[in-house]
């Protein structure tokens, strides 16, 4: 699958395009199912939220058969390789469900930890997210800066060791401060990732976003996959892989119905 000239030029102008209807339906309760079952992990991998519940997994590729498969997609890899212009590999991939009531996420770039954790040398790469339920304006979407990925890294990102998640989500994440985020938001704007089920965004991964608490009774699914091109590896190894890959192998597409084989 490759996108069209209008998404490919809006991915360049704003820092993301989204892509609707790109998964059916069946693809989607394959996904759903393999996303609970890896949930139920009792690992470091899984971050939960203060009463238990299961907020984050990183690395579901690593954890299941089918999430690995997505990985492959074609409707995930061809814009991949055509935006980034290069093959790729998963340097990160987690499952978020945001519960009611749940964490917000602070406002960060994901390229910020990727670069001085993880040692990714150049901003390179893609952050994937697959939309497993319907996000709107009401159930906590993900909200982004606009052309913030013109602004390069926003190096006055700190990891904030007060923040409520600090030890469960966040111990990675650079926080971007409230001076920084007026600054981003009074140039360049703020939106919300409103998509339906089975649309897929691609985002730049220097995009500045977060997100707010979910208090609508309404369950927010979203897989992601960080792909970034095979000459652009992670070079510190400080995390376990997890959180960075340790498998540089170039993605090869698999076929349309790759999935729908475990419907
Ligand atoms: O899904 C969200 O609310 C944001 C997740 C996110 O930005 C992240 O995990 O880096």
């Amino acid at each position: 699958m490759q996108l069209d000239d209008a998404r490919v030029r809006e991915y360049e102008e704003k820092g993301w395009t989204v892509v609707p209807d790109a998964l059916r339906a069946e693809e989607c309760a394959v996904l759903e199912t393999a996303a609970f079952k890896v949930l139920e992990r009792t690992g470091p991998e899984v971050a939960r939220e203060t009463d238990g519940a299961p907020h984050v997994c990183w690395g579901m590729h690593l954890f299941d058969e089918r999430l690995g498969t997505l990985t492959r997609h074609p409707a995930i890899l061809g814009p991949a390789e055509q935006l980034l212009g290069n093959k790729v590999f998963v340097h990160q991939s987690r499952i978020n469900v945001k519960q009611t009531g749940g964490s917000i996420v602070e406002w960060h770039q994901d390229y910020g930890t990727y670069h001085r954790i993880d040692g990714i040398p150049r901003p390179h790469g893609i952050m994937i997210a697959v939309f497993l339920d319907d996000v709107t304006a009401v159930n906590a979407p993900v909200l982004a800066v606009p052309g913030s990925q013109r602004e390069g890294m926003v190096s006055e990102a700190v990891i904030d060791e007060g923040v409520a998640d600090h030890e469960r989500a966040a111990k990675h994440r650079y926080d971007i401060t409230p001076q920084t985020m007026s600054r981003l938001v009074d140039n360049h704007g703020l939106e919300a990732i409103e998509a339906r089920k089975g649309a897929l965004l691609f985002m730049n991964m220097t995009v500045v976003h977060g997100s707010s608490v979910n208090i609508s009774p309404l369950r927010r699914l979203l897989l992601y996959i960080n792909v970034s091109t095979v000459d652009n590896r992670g070079e510190t190894f400080a995390r376990a892989e997890y959180h960075a890959a340790r498998d540089f192998t170039p993605l090869e597409a698999l076929g349309e119905d790759c999935l729908l084989a475990y419907a």
